[in-house]
């Protein structure tokens, strides 16, 4: 079979790209251990209650990390734990979160916090809160017939 010189260039450039992009993700993930982010920490859902720091739900002061707080929810349909909480402002906080069944979201209104919160994973987000107000925390994820009543209160109060 004949081919032309252009051809074959054309083919061994591709096939070298390939092997270049095998070999930087093959590294990447094997070698490096890179996952994706939403795979990093999983728990058992059956045990969310008694696993920590999902045994209490809520703001808690922390030393020695880069951030101050940490806000622990835990959903469920059709509640989250807690309904209601207080956070002074200016603070950084670690907002940590799980569901105990289905698949929950857990969006903050009016701010750019919003993750998915699926049944053994663990969801995080690192934040400053420096806007008070009242911010309602509402599940964006249809869950089920009690979906619209599934809601949470964060206050950011001085
Ligand atoms: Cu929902």
């Amino acid at each position: 079979m004949h081919m032309h010189k252009f051809e074959k260039i054309w083919l061994t450039f591709g096939i070298g790209c390939l092997v270049v992009f095998l070999t930087v993700v093959g590294v990447s993930a094997f070698y490096l251990g890179n996952k994706p982010a939403s795979c990093l920490t999983t728990i058992n859902p059956e045990k969310v209650d008694t696993t920590k720091p999902f045994d209490k739900p809520g703001l808690h002061k922390v030393e020695g990390k880069e951030w101050d707080y940490e806000l622990v929810f835990v959903a469920s349909a059709f509640s989250y734990n807690p309904a209601k909480v207080e956070v002074p402002l200016g603070a950084k906080v670690k907002v940590i979160a799980t569901t105990k069944d289905v698949v929950h979201g857990f969006e903050m209104a009016g701010t750019n916090i919003n993750m998915m919160l699926e049944p053994g994973y663990v969801s995080e987000y690192t934040t400053t809160f420096d806007k008070a107000g009242e911010f309602l925390v509402v599940c964006n994820e249809y869950c089920g017939t009690g979906h619209h009543l599934m809601f949470s209160k964060i206050e950011v109060v001085k």
